[in-house]
């Protein structure tokens, strides 16, 4: 699949700072030291529904991850997927009797124009599950033959039992696993399972549903965490630097992703840091598409509201908050663009060489953006209450809040 078009990343004086980021695995900050490519995979859309602000939280977090590593000079490798085929779209297709192929195009499409439209930078490599099958199919045969997958009424399951650091990311309790995974497209209440936790991995064809050769695994379509693992792996290699998405798929999503790999590769760990953003909510509950509270992207857009105050609101949160969408959260930010514009309007202002500092050092420490926007609040301060004499200050304001933050004043 194609990605979407890249904004110009401004480069800054002075030295960037190397990112030092929370892992859920382990509990604490680490500090990455990836070499001069950094490799990022961030777990993308299912699309079969427009893309809500919750979304747009979350890879704004990954977004600010890629700008901290641009800013020390190194490049970066960044894969993102689409699920663009699993039982939610195929679900919605049927509902709205439409196809589901032409749903998940259409609203991909959308993805992109709203991803575009917020500065986000695109992935490297953007690959959907559908065209990822021919290289998932071996790696399910892989585990077959390694004896961590079984066969169930036509079905394949990856055998939890096989990787003995299942359970290393999430550190969850079995009975935690057993909740969230019903709730999160696993069906532990299956019979003839070894252990009720254990996900798909090939889904055999079932009337109705699309389906693709599989080889020895017979018609059918991959399970959801093998194809993020197919396509991590394949793009990126084992022991990348950051797995990256929200909150809700540390279980199972990437506890099952890190297992499939460890065992396919006989390597730990998958990836050095595994990184979620918290949940956005409207009125008091997850913003989600199969409960239908959405504030969407591209209907704020559509609304005529400025993607930058949209990346401000955003950026007004840290990334692992928990934290809920209000129109005065959208209001606060379009105030604040509108002193931080007014702001770089002059030709000279206040110093601005301890301001980039601060900026590079809040986002180094764990992303923390709201604390990268209170050091700009107090510069543009400073310019509007007595100005300032640095010629070109602004311009290196304005410089750093697009390169760092995304956003252009
Ligand atoms: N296709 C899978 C990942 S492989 C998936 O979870 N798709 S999704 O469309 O449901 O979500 C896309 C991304 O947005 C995921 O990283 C998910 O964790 C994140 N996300 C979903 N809802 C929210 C929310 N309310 N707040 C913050 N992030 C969210
Ligand atoms: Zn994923």
């Amino acid at each position: 699949m194609h990605a979407w078009p890249a904004s110009e990343v401004p480069a800054l004086p002075g030295q960037g700072r190397d990112l030092r980021i929370h892992d859920t695995a382990t509990g604490g900050p680490i500090t990455l030291d990836p070499g001069p490519v950094a490799r990022l995979y961030v777990c993308g859309i299912t699309p079969y529904d427009a893309t809500h602000i919750g979304h747009a939280a979350t890879y704004n977090a990954f977004d600010l991850v890629q700008r901290v590593w641009l800013d020390t000079k190194r490049q970066v490798h960044y894969v993102q997927n689409v699920t663009d085929v699993d039982d939610p779209l195929l679900e919605r297709a049927e509902r709205d009797g439409v196809d589901w192929a032409a749903l998940a195009e259409q609203e991909t499409q959308l993805f992109r124009e709203d991803m575009t439209a917020l500065r986000m930078l695109p992935p490297r490599r953007y690959v959907g599950a559908v065209e990822a099958i021919p290289g998932i199919v071996p790696l399910v045969e892989r585990l077959c033959d390694l004896g961590a997958a079984y066969e169930l009424e036509g079905d394949t399951y990856f055998s939890v039992e096989a990787d003995p650091h299942f359970g290393q990311v999430s550190h969850l309790e079995s009975a935690a696993m057993r909740l969230l995974s019903a709730e999160r497209g696993g069906d532990p209440d299956r019979p003839g399972k070894k252990n009720p936790l254990d996900p798909m991995l090939w889904s055999a064809a079932r009337e109705g549903e699309p389906s693709w050769d599989g080889g020895s695994l017979g018609r059918g379509r991959p399970g959801w965490h093998i194809e993020c693992v197919a396509i991590a792996l394949d793009h990126l290699g084992m022991g990348f630097d950051v797995q990256g998405g929200g909150s809700d798929l540390v279980f199972p999503h990437h506890e099952m992703g890190a297992s499939h790999a460890q065992v396919l590769t006989g390597e730990f760990p998958m990836a050095k840091a595994y990184v979620h953003a918290g949940m956005v909510a409207l009125h008091g509950e997850k913003m989600s598409k199969s409960k239908g509270n959405l504030v969407f992207v591209s209907r704020l857009r559509q609304d005529g509201v400025d993607p930058a105050s949209i990346r401000l609101a955003l950026l007004s949160h840290h990334y692992r908050a928990d934290w809920e969408w209000t129109d005065q959260v959208l209001q606060d930010a379009v105030t604040r663009l509108g002193h931080w514009r007014a702001a770089v309007s002059r030709p000279d202002g206040p110093s601005v060489e301890v301001l980039v500092d601060e900026i590079r050092e809040a986002l180094a420490n764990d992303l923390d953006a709201p604390a990268a926007l209170t050091a700009v609040d107090r510069w543009a301060v400073t310019q509007e209450r007595q100005g300032g004499t640095d010629a070109g200050a602004p311009g290196i304001v304005s410089r750093a809040v697009d390169a760092l933050l995304g956003v252009a004043l």
